[in-house]
């Protein structure tokens, strides 16, 4: 298996409480089409404490509290994404933030499909390699056994 010899990463993905159940389905299908391995999987209604901790990053901004208030209004698909460059390329494979954006960049991504709006935009992403650890930790709340597959093909950003 040549997998073996390729060092792989690991992302955090969350299908966010917009998405239809149709839009689920699709989004599924796009991963595995993508190559990804779903390695963990869990549907999971956030608490407005849970929601809060898990957009930290995001506090000051002006937009936080309709951030939270969204996150935590249905259930969540989250989701372990592995693979070479995960983080890259299910950031890639969401398209920009603002859905008008992926429409005129990248009209085949997630967002330009799905979304509604730039706040309603169906997909997270962890932003880098380190946050991907540290939600899947919060989200998962374990170590898991394939972190060690991080190691070698460790980047900074
Ligand atoms: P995410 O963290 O959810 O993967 O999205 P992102 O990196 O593309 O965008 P980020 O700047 O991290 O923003 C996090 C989420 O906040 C909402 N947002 N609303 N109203 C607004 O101007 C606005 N800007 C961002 C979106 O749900 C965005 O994904
Ligand atoms: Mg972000």
């Amino acid at each position: 298996e040549i997998d073996f010899f390729f060092p792989k990463q690991r992302t955090l993905a969350v299908i966010k409480p917009d998405a239809t159940e149709e839009h689920r389905e699709k989004i599924l299908e796009e991963i595995h089409a993508g190559g990804f391995s779903v390695t963990q999987l869990k549907e999971t209604a956030l608490s407005r404490e849970m929601a809060e901790e898990f957009y930290k990053e995001h506090r000051e901004k002006p937009f936080f509290g309709q951030l939270v208030e969204f996150m935590c209004r249905g259930p969540c698909m989250m989701l372990v994404l592995t693979k070479e460059n995960a983080v890259e390329e299910w950031r890639a494979m969401m398209g920009p933030t603002d859905p008008d954006q992926a429409k005129a960049t990248s009209p085949m991504s997630l967002r330009a499909r799905f979304a509604s709006d730039i706040l309603h935009n169906s997909v997270h992403g962890a932003s880098n390699e380190q946050h991907a650890e540290e939600k899947i930790r919060f989200i998962f709340g374990e170590i898991c056994p394939d972190a060690e597959l991080n190691r070698d093909g460790e980047t900074d950003g």
